[in-house]
């Protein structure tokens, strides 16, 4: 059979294949490849059992996202997967590597499941806003039972093969071949003489079940605040605990072409592609060699430094620390276990992988025990002298080929290369904190950085699990510029006439985790106030970045949760931001200083010179090339300061909004409040167009 599914017969078995790379999306080819398949084989009186399968790097990375929103075209998922299920000859599914989404839906359909032992499955569907939308919710609940079932729908993780078997999803893992080992369990279900056995049609184990929804519900409203695909998700689960599955299907069905049409699953889409695009860096050829790395060292076991290696660990990097003195690197190393300890208290992992990680780690205070690393990742204290210095050493003892990175957030990679005699092996790889959790790696090339080595920090970042986002050299690379843009218009807010409870409101309102100040409690205040001195001393211009607030509230001697006050007061030893009454008569005599009398400043207001600022920096970052497209700022957004995603990112929620409305916006604020808030020249340009960032994006 020509197309993307092969068709073979194999004595009394048929074997279908998808053959669709790179992931086997089920596409309307392959769709209907599959049901011309299932009708040869049943028509085929020889055929006794069929045996569907996957060619390429996985069996099936689900429905093909770029026809969602596009008109549906028959046989549908649903309806493919019910005529497989219906199917008299018994249809054996064999997995190798990923079965998801639509790709674990027709593995549901199908009578019996093997893998091999790199076969995983999951319902990733929620990462893109959405609900699994072919049966999902009404037949592995059915399966593995509610509480599995709804783990994995809201969880959207993958399962791998030794759970999916103990779970019962995998009825056999196969050694060697897996096709040959699936046509052998097909040929046993012959010689057996087993038939057809549908997972429509088991029972659903309804003891317990509605306690489990209802703790479920109450998980998601905390954890999933602003989304609809949840609860979307949860409602479908629940039907199938009292409908069959035709009717449940039609409810799953409903949910899901609500979902796809919303601007929540747009934006997820959106950023599930902006992953994947960050890849294509320019002038980096796709097929560039990369570096091997295996030894991973990381200068510094303080905080970043210690989430840093923790992030390799995990992932099975060897990593050596160094630190200054055996007492540093001790406490580092004892509180690099601890985390472990507690993430298996929490359960997320056994005793046995903390083990595992914590044996990956060796500590020195000796540069020369780093000579073998592969990469070198420096996270010591934000200073260009010392930083140069750690530099410095590191050319001395570096083997040729080794990757020099600084995790620097703001300064100058150029600088710090050329403190070396091989710029072209120095690069940024910006963690944020805590590093062993928060997902972005924001890697920063310098002008003479070797396409080899992006391309190798860049795999580097997927190895570990980080998103990966590549970024020019200039002050605050892509994330911090725009947060010290944004957060100057908040701070200015609070001159003119509003207070930090107000504001920090309206950002988590708007879907943040939390506000600008509360934000900056938590990360510690006397640390802003730090960079603010090195950046007024590097980066004079005539800009006033920041309200004089910011800094008098340190001088007070108020560091933020750390000491229970900042800009907010917190109970003995609490982390709840309370209003204070101090903050607001400092806020209004700097107001009164300043000879600016108080305004009523509304929430939109607020929402626009926040929100709206962070676009319009966004867009001269475009213009000047740091960073490479707009979604790139929509990834670091999201995953390094906890953008709502779905809203998809600075750039995606200006083409929801439109890029027009917004320019207009600007030009007001512009008028009102001066120069910081002039709309930047492409954000016009494309207003004047009618265009929007994604058309920018299109023609790059
Ligand atoms: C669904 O199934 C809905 C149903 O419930 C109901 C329907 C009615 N479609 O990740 P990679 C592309 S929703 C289209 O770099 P890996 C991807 O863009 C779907 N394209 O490779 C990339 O393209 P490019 C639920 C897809 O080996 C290329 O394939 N499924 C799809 O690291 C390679 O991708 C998901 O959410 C797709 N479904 O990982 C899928 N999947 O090279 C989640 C991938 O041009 N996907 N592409 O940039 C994954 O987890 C990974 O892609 C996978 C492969 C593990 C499969």
């Amino acid at each position: 059979m020509t197309g993307p599914v092969d068709y073979e017969i194999h004595g009394a078995v048929a074997l279908i294949a998808l053959n669709n790379p790179p992931v086997n999306a089920l596409g309307i080819a392959v769709r209907e490849g599959i049901a011309a398949a299932i009708d040869k084989a049943e028509a085929d009186d020889n055929v006794k059992c069929i045996v569907l399968a996957g060619r390429n790097r996985c069996f099936c990375g689900g429905a093909d996202i770029t026809e969602f929103g596009k008109p549906r075209k028959e046989p549908s998922l649903s309806v493919l997967i019910n005529r497989l299920e219906a199917s008299e000859k018994p249809v054996v599914v064999a997995i190798h590597g990923t079965a998801v989404g639509g790709g674990c839906e027709i593995s549901l359909g199908c009578h019996y499941r093997v893998g091999d032992k790199t076969a995983r499955f999951g319902l990733p569907e929620i990462n893109l806003g959405l609900l699994p939308g072919a049966g999902g919710t009404q037949r592995l609940p059915r399966l593995i039972g509610i509480a599995p079932a709804l783990d994995i729908i809201l969880g959207g993780e993958y399962v791998d093969a030794e759970k999916a078997l103990e779970l019962g999803f995998l009825d056999a893992i196969v050694p060697g071949d897996l096709i040959a080992g699936a046509i052998d369990f097909a040929n046993g279900l012959i010689r057996d003489g087993k038939g057809p056995r549908r997972t429509a049609e088991m029972e659903i184990e309804k003891e317990g079940a509605q306690a489990t929804l209802d703790e479920y519900k109450k998980k998601i409203a905390k954890r999933s605040r602003g989304l609809i695909a949840p609860a979307r998700c949860i409602e479908a689960v629940e039907a199938a605990m009292s409908i069959s599955v035709a009717e449940g299907m039609k409810l799953e069905r409903k949910n899901f072409d609500e979902l796809v049409q919303s601007d929540q699953s747009k934006a997820q889409r959106h950023l599930f592609f902006a992953e994947r695009q960050a890849h294509k860096l320019p002038g980096v050829d796709k097929d560039t060699e990369l570096r091997k790395i295996e030894q991973v060292a990381v200068i510094g076991c303080g905080t970043m430094g210690r989430g840093i290696a923790m992030s390799f660990a995990s992932a099975g990097f060897a990593v050596t620390v160094l630190e200054q003195s055996h007492d540093a690197l001790d406490n580092g190393l004892a509180a690099a276990k601890k985390t472990y300890e507690g993430s298996v208290k929490r359960g997320r992992i056994t005793q046995e992988e903390a083990d595992a990680c914590m044996a990956r780690f060796t500590g020195t205070v000796d540069y020369a025990d780093l000579k073998d690393a592969d990469i070198v990742i420096e996270a010591v204290f934000e200073d260009m002298t010392i930083k140069k210095q750690v530099f410095g050493q590191l050319d001395a003892v570096c083997k040729p080929g080794a990757i020099l990175a600084t995790n620097t957030s703001s300064l100058d990679v150029d600088e710090i290369a050329n403190a070396t005699s091989r710029p072209a092996d120095v690069v940024g790889t910006h963690f944020f904190s805590p590093a062993n959790i928060m997902k972005l790696m924001e890697n920063v090339r310098g002008k003479a950085t070797s396409p080899e080595v992006q391309a190798t920090v860049m795999k580097l970042s997927k190895d570990i699990g980080k998103v990966g986002v590549m970024v020019g050299v200039c002050d605050g690379f892509v994330g911090n510029r725009m947060l010290y843009r944004y957060r100057s218009q908040a701070e200015f807010l609070l001159e003119e006439g509003a207070l930090p409870e107000q504001i920090d409101k309206v950002i988590y309102d708007f879907g943040f985790p939390m506000g600008p100040f509360a934000m900056g409690d938590l990360a510690g205040l006397d640390v802003g106030y730090m960079v603010r001195k090195h950046r007024r001393e590097n980066f004079p211009t005539n800009d006033r970045y920041s309200s004089t607030i910011a800094d008098r509230i340190v001088e007070m001697g108020r560091h933020g949760q750390k000491n229970g006050m900042g800009w907010y007061k917190y109970a003995e030893g609490g982390r709840t931001p309370e209003p204070d009454p101090e903050i607001a008569k400092l806020v209004e005599s700097v107001s009164a200083e300043m000879g600016i009398t108080r305004r009523d400043v509304t929430d939109r207001e607020i929402m626009e010179r926040c929100m709206y600022t962070l676009i319009n920096e966004g867009a001269k970052i475009l213009e000047e090339g740091i960073a490479t497209r707009p979604s790139d700022i929509d990834l670091v957004w999201v995953h390094g300061y906890g953008y709502p995603i779905g809203k998809g990112g600075p750039m995606f929620f200006a083409d929801l909004t439109g890029v027009d409305k917004i320019h207009e916006t600007m030009k007001r604020l512009h008028d009102a409040h001066g120069d910081l808030l002039r709309p930047a020249a492409l954000l016009e340009e494309l207003a004047m167009s009618g265009k929007s960032f994604a058309d920018y994006q299109s023609k790059k």
